[in-house]
């Protein structure tokens, strides 16, 4: 059934397209009903409109927290009005039906992102405002409910369309949407709750995500995508500022993350560059300088760094925006990026060149939700870290400085590796990565193969994995991973240790002279 708009209440915190929205509600002949703020901003653009205080007979009170949770109002939006006894009911207590509900809410995910305190947030969670988009949304047989700025324009086009009404598959719509958004404002409430009292275990959680873009595919063209922010707004690919290129595409955003988490592990001390393709880094370095750790970062695979995502830890400086640019790459991602290095990518139009403001807390607990046919897995991020201290030296040769430092390198990128990952490290760069394999020992072969690819590419004397030190998320599981590392150079191991056959893998780096160190952790990534 088509139901021509004769009444709307608008009641909004974010007063973006209001007054155009009215002036169009109004010259349709729509009469406006509106709580304090909004209906002051209508007023001083000269529309007429009625207070809702005027409407319910009670002024707004106790600091605005009572202002529209009233039986005049949810009568209005509730009331079926093909309901005899309803309708009686109206009639009994004056109550005026609303066809059209346009609410934002308190703007309760701002405040918690711009870091106010318990009691302003807790101010900032709207009541009336939920209430009633509920209440108009159960009521879509009669009700428009719009919750969102960007659909004042398709309520206008549906008017146009429909002679001043709008139709019940529309409304239908908007209420779904209605819905959608009171479940994520609830649920960035709770999951801002649970930081503030400190409750970090994934025990019932809300999932709270707000549309910050629909994407133009997913994964592959035939699939749909969006892109929702979750209300923490950690520095990433989230909440960075796109300086230019191309809109970010579902596997950009994806391998965007994996690149700066990755980079950011390393704090700001010294410079690191990492490099990813699909999900996984094809070359990290650190460097005395930016451009030192991004050339090293890229000598590890050059072949595959092509068409890279590129995120750095420090500020993208014009001679490293020269050097990056002598190859095309999808994405750089950096905490700053100065004017000359901006003019430098300029040229480069369909980079995407992203500027986060700083680093994420590598510490910072983290939800991370992965989805499974008919539920989620739940758990923390993987925010472990090692230390020298950590380390268990279980060979008869105790591991150089330099190694030590190799190791400890290596096992950061570990950790952003998909396992089975096997990383060979030298002076702070990769120099092998082996990744995403079925057995450890395939993951070990690939990296020391694709470093020799290297050395042949670029006539290098010696294969670079020779004398470096090698990192494994999780055990060897056998000694002929740890064999395969030592023919193909490596000097030292780092690996969680607790496999059935430790002994094995120890005696089998003991003959050979190799140092090996255990972490007791694993960095299992699927
Ligand atoms: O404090 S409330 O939860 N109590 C209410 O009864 C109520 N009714 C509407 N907040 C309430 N609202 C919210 O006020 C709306 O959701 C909207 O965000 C805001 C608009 O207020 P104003 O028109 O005064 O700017």
């Amino acid at each position: 059934r088509p139901i021509p708009l004769t009444r709307a209440l608008i009641s909004v915190s974010d007063k973006t397209g209001l007054v155009e929205f009215a002036q169009a509600l109004a010259a349709r002949g729509v009469e406006l009903l509106s709580t304090g703020g909004t209906a002051k901003t209508l007023r001083e653009a000269g529309l007429s409109v009625r207070d809702v205080a005027d409407v319910t007979g009670f002024p707004e009170m106790m600091d605005g927290r009572v202002k529209t949770l009233h039986p005049k109002v949810h009568g209005g939006l509730l009331a079926l009005r093909d309901n005899e006894e309803h309708l009686a009911a109206m009639k009994a207590h004056q109550i005026e039906a609303i066809d059209l509900l346009v609410v934002n809410l308190y703007p309760f995910e701002e405040t918690v992102a711009k870091g106010a305190d318990y009691e302003t947030c807790i101010e900032n969670i709207d009541i009336g405002g939920p209430a009633m988009i509920r209440a108009a949304a159960k009521n879509h047989a009669f009700v428009s409910t719009v919750v969102d700025v960007e659909d004042y324009a398709t309520v206008l086009a549906e008017l146009d369309a429909n002679d001043g009404a709008t139709s019940y598959p529309f409304r239908q719509r908007l209420a779904q949407i209605a819905y959608a958004r009171t479940a994520a404002y609830d649920a960035a409430v709770s999951t801002w709750m649970a930081g503030a009292i400190g409750e970090e275990t994934p025990r019932r959680r809300a999932f709270a995500g707000k549309l910050a873009q629909t994407l133009r595919y997913g994964e592959n063209p035939h699939q749909q995508a969006a892109f929702y922010l979750d209300g923490t707004n950690r520095p990433g690919v989230a909440t960075a500022k796109q300086i230019q290129g191309k809109e970010l595409s579902y596997n950009n955003i994806n391998d965007t993350d994996a690149a700066f988490e990755l980079v950011s592990e390393f704090g700001t001390d010294k410079p690191a560059v990492a490099i990813i393709k699909h999900a996984n880094p094809c070359g990290v370095a650190t460097g005395e300088t930016v451009i030192e750790a991004y050339k090293r970062a890229f000598d590890c695979d050059r072949t595959s760094a092509f068409g890279g995502i590129i995120a750095l830890n420090q500020t993208l400086d014009a001679a490293t925006a020269e050097e990056i640019t002598k190859i095309f790459s999808e994405v750089i991602i950096a905490p700053a990026v100065d004017e000359a290095a901006k003019e430098v990518i300029a040229k480069k139009k369909n980079v995407r060149l992203l500027e986060t403001g700083g680093l994420p807390d590598t510490t910072a607990p983290i939800t991370t939700y992965r989805q499974v046919a008919g539920g989620f897995l739940v758990q923390d991020k993987d925010n472990g870290v090692i230390t020298l201290d950590d380390l268990k030296v279980v060979t008869e040769r105790q591991p150089s400085e330099q190694e030590l430092k190799d190791l400890l390198f290596a096992w950061k990128v570990a950790k952003h590796v998909k396992s089975n990952a096997i990383i060979y490290v030298k002076d702070g760069a990769t120099v092998g990565v082996g990744a995403g394999q079925m057995s450890r020992v395939d993951s070990t072969r690939i990296a020391a193969r694709k470093a020799k690819d290297m050395m042949e590419a670029c006539g290098m004397a010696e294969t670079p994995t020779k004398g470096s030190v090698v990192a494994s998320d999780a055990f060897f599981p056998f000694a002929d991973g740890l064999i395969t590392a030592a023919e193909a150079g490596a000097t030292a191991i780092i690996q969680p240790g607790g496999s059935m056959r430790d002994q094995e893998v120890i005696d089998a780096a003991n003959e050979r002279g190799l140092a090996m160190v255990f972490t007791g952790m694993r960095h299992f990534r699927h």
